[in-house]
Parts: C-alpha cells; sequence; structure tokens
C-alpha cells in the first residue's frame, strides 16, 4: 500500500518558513488562568520551547519570530530531503510536547503548521506582515478585555470593536488606564530568537546591531530557569558546539523601519549554510 501514501514525496525547497499555531488557544490559555490578554510566563514558555526547538529539534533554524500563540521558524536548509508531511508533523509535535513540559500541562494542546515559501528578498516582507499582525492583535485584544470590563458580552464587543477605528480604540484603553503606545515593547513587535557569533562579547555592543538583547528596552531578560528543560551546563556545552549563542530579544525595532531592516539583514547573514 506504499503507493497510496500519495502525500510522502510532497517536497519543499529552502528557504522556507514554517509558522507553528496553537490551535484554540484562546479558550485554552483563558481556562489555565492565564493573565488576559498578555501574560509573561506564557510569553516565556513560547521562547523557552523555542529555543529548546533549536538546540534540540535536529533541525537548524536561521531565526525564529513569534508573538501571541505562533512562532515562524526560518529555514535555509532542511532536514528529511525537504519532505513537507515530515517537516509539518515533527515540527508541531516536538513544540507542542516542549511547551507542554514547560506549562507542566495536565490536558493536550496542538499546533497547526503551514509553510511559507519564500526568496530571501521576502524574508523582510513576511516578517513585517506578521510583525504588523502582531501589533493588531495588540490594539485589539487590549481594546477587546476593556469593553468585556465594561459589561460587553464577547459578541458585542467584537462588533463594537469591527467598526471602531484603531485610534478610537487607543483613546477607549487610555480612558482605562492603558497607553498602548507604552506597553511592553514584546507585546506590541514580538520577540526575536536567533543565534550570534559566539566570540561577541556580550558586553561589548555591535556597532551594526546595536545590543539587541532585552537590555535595549530595559526589559526582563530570560532566565531559562523557570520550569524549563535546560540547565545552565546543558547551555554552556550546547552553544559551545555551535560556535554561536543563543539570544533571545525581546525589545525588537520595527521592521519597517531602517533600523529593522538592518537589523534582519544582520540575521541573514549569519547565514552559513552551504
Ligand atoms: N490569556 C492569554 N491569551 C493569550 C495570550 N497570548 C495569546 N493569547 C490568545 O491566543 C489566541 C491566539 O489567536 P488565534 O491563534 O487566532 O486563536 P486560537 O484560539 O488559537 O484559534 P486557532 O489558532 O484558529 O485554532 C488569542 O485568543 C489570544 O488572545 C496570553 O498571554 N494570555
Ligand atoms: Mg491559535
Amino acid at each position: 500500500m506504499k503507493e497510496r501514501e500519495i502525500f510522502s514525496s510532497l517536497r519543499v525547497a529552502p528557504p522556507i518558513f514554517v509558522r507553528v499555531d496553537g490551535r484554540g488557544f484562546g479558550k485554552a490559555l483563558s481556562s489555565l488562568g492565564f493573565k488576559k490578554p498578555y501574560d509573561e510566563d506564557f510569553a516565556l514558555a513560547m521562547v523557552n520551547s523555542t529555543i529548546t526547538f533549536f538546540k534540540k529539534s535536529g533541525f537548524d533554524p536561521l531565526f525564529a519570530y513569534l508573538f501571541s500563540d505562533e512562532v515562524s521558524f526560518y529555514f535555509t536548509h532542511l532536514p528529511f530531503n525537504g519532505r513537507v508531511e515530515k517537516i509539518d508533523s515533527i515540527i508541531t509535535s516536538f513544540f507542542a510536547s516542549t511547551l507542554t513540559i514547560l506549562l507542566e500541562l495536565s490536558e493536550p494542546i496542538s499546533f497547526d503548521a503551514r509553510i511559507i515559501v519564500v526568496a530571501t528578498t521576502q524574508v523582510i516582507d513576511y516578517l513585517k506582515s506578521r510583525q504588523d499582525e502582531a501589533w493588531n492583535n495588540h490594539v485589539i485584544s487590549y481594546g477587546y478585555y476593556t469593553l468585556l470590563k465594561h459589561g460587553f458580552n464577547t459578541k458585542d464587543a467584537v462588533d463594537k470593536l469591527n467598526h471602531m477605528k484603531q485610534s478610537d480604540i487607543h483613546e477607549l484603553t487610555f480612558q482605562n488606564g492603558v497607553n498602548l503606545g507604552e506597553t511592553p515593547l514584546w507585546q506590541r513587535r514580538g520577540i526575536m530568537v536567533y543565534r550570534k557569533p559566539q566570540s561577541e562579547d556580550p558586553k561589548v555592543p555591535d556597532p551594526e546591531h546595536p545590543e539587541a538583547t532585552m537590555k535595549r528596552s530595559g526589559q526582563r531578560s530570560n532566565t531559562l530557569t523557570r520550569g524549563s528543560l535546560e540547565n545552565e551546563s546543558t547551555t554552556r556545552e550546547i552553544h559551545q558546539r555551535s560556535h554561536r549563542r543563543l539570544v533571545d530579544d525581546w525589545g525588537l525595532p520595527l521592521f519597517k523601519t531602517d533600523e529593522g531592516r538592518k537589523f534582519i539583514e544582520c540575521l541573514l547573514k549569519e547565514d552559513h549554510s552551504p
């Protein structure tokens, strides 16, 4: 019956993004008691799952961009000869099981995956579009929970938001004590995980890419300890082998600016695939 495995020869050539997205996470995260609209512990678990993916999955993404319940992994080379079934299923199952462990869940969760075939010249556009989505989600979800607080039911809140301009939503949240221009940067712009050359002294700013880590935005640093699969010594050992250390950057520039474009170009330059 091998001949009935009709999708097994479906292949894709890099570069590609693979985007995983939590299934039904709106409901799942609320019932798990995560803060709305953003819970830093959830974001940290997503980041740590992404870092674990870089270290232990056997895949070798160049970088990963994440926000909310989604992660876009960028690959310039692929295992399994680019077999689509293998890529989608292994990435999602690895990611879901890692997140399940990190969050110590007793209920199953799942992720879907899609492949986005890009030319290198389209990487910036793809990232810009995901970052726009992160920003829109940010505005809508703060607006949504503000309306619920004011007694709207879920349907009426969605209807009302559909008829509001972004500036009106800003005003609404502002009147309720949230300035959407001053929320943590990672909520507005997402988070990037990538490798930096090991030889770089983290204390010396890179002139081309000035202090990419969270320190730039004065935000929290990822300790990799809370419920994490990793410990310090594992981290150091794996880093040495790859000669490049992993960075989780919670203070990203806007990708549509010059600074953002340069930032992405620096990431792309780190590609050492044959
Ligand atoms: N409580 C809480 N919810 C979050 C957080 N981050 C993301 N979410 C929710 O996760 C959902 C992500 O959006 P979607 O992926 O479009 O929705 P979904 O419910 O996962 O549905 P499908 O992906 O279509 O299966 C939204 O409802 C977000 O509000 C968080 O930190 N806290
Ligand atoms: Mg989802």
